[in-house]
């Protein structure tokens, strides 16, 4: 299997495949404006890297569990065909199936620029079609270089419409949660998870005190992480998604969660999604496909 995607879709001296000792295929990938890492479990990227940062720009926790069927703490998890809990099914997955499941390489390839472009496509089974009876094809390219791009395409190659909910649920690394702050959500309406469900408005940048977890509707805003400790600015722009989910579990939810990374892990990082949720799903028409993108940069300043 390795050899067969190394001859395939291997690129030397820039992107090749390895079993990591859990027995998942991980894409590794190292060109002259940055370094990644994906899990083919999931089309999960796990690292990413520009080389004109000394500090990783994606947050993998140093407890992430790498296991057949079970999510990965850290990276851009794909949420999908459903965001949060099923709407129906509670034995359902939170966040949909796609980050459990196997992904296969469909095409890899080097941008104009050097970027490296590696795509998958999510494998179905009867355990994936038993949760989503709906023809259709799900892709993740990631094209990763000085910048992260990510798009997620879900085609509908059925007769029926559906209507998806899902996420590139990003951890980003950042050096204190109490000392960043977010801005390009002001003024944007939010689901306030936290005690409950209430939909409030944003005033101002967001700052982090204690559990937050939001999700700004309406919106297609691009968001900055200004990040005073590391001295950076981390820019989140998006298109096809008009959610976006603003998450830190804080200090109780972190240890309950147990892969966050002892002592404080979760003080290093912040989730700022790219979604479709809630008020923003998705409906795809037959015949057609829809696709959420979004471009990660970072700037030292
Ligand atoms: O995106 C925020 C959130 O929905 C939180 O409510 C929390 O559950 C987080 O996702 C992590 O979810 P996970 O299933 O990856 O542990």
């Amino acid at each position: 299997m390795i050899t067969a995607l190394n001859t395939q879709f291997g690129i030397s001296g820039q992107l090749s495949f390895c079993e990591d000792a859990s027995g998942l295929i991980v894409a590794e990938i190292n060109n002259a404006l940055g370094s990644a890492s994906l899990c083919l479990q999931g089309a999960h990227l796990m690292t990413w890297q520009p080389k004109s940062q000394s500090v990783p720009v994606v947050w993998l926790s140093k407890d992430a569990k790498m296991a057949a069927g079970k999510s990965i703490r850290g990276g851009a998890p794909v949420c999908w065909p459903w965001f949060g809990a099923h709407a129906t099914q509670s034995s359902f997955s939170g966040h949909g199936y796609a980050r459990t499941v196997p992904w296969q390489v469909i095409e890899s390839g080097t941008e104009p620029n050097g970027a490296t472009r590696l795509t998958l496509r999510l494998v179905e089974s009867e355990q994936t079609r038993a949760q989503w009876p709906h023809d259709c094809n799900v892709d993740l390219t990631v094209i990763v270089g000085d910048t992260l791009r990510m798009e997620m395409t879900t085609e509908n190659t059925g007769t029926s419409d559906f209507v998806i909910g899902e996420a590139l649920h990003t951890y980003l690394q950042i050096g204190d949660i109490g000392s960043v702050r977010v801005t390009g959500l002001e003024g944007c309406e939010y689901w306030d998870k936290v005690g409950g469900s209430n939909l409030r408005k944003q005033d101002g940048a967001i700052s982090f005190a204690g559990e937050t977890d939001r999700v700004y509707i309406n919106s297609a805003a691009e968001c900055v992480i200004h990040d005073e400790q590391l001295k950076r600015r981390i820019h989140i722009a998006k298109s096809g998604s008009l959610s976006t989910v603003v998450w830190t579990p804080w200090v109780e939810k972190a240890n309950k969660m147990g892969d966050m990374g002892q002592p404080d892990g979760w003080r290093e990082m912040v989730c700022v999604e790219s979604a479709n949720a809630i008020d923003n799903l998705v409906t795809v028409a037959a015949g057609t496909r829809h696709t959420l993108i979004v471009e990660y940069r970072a700037e030292s300043v």
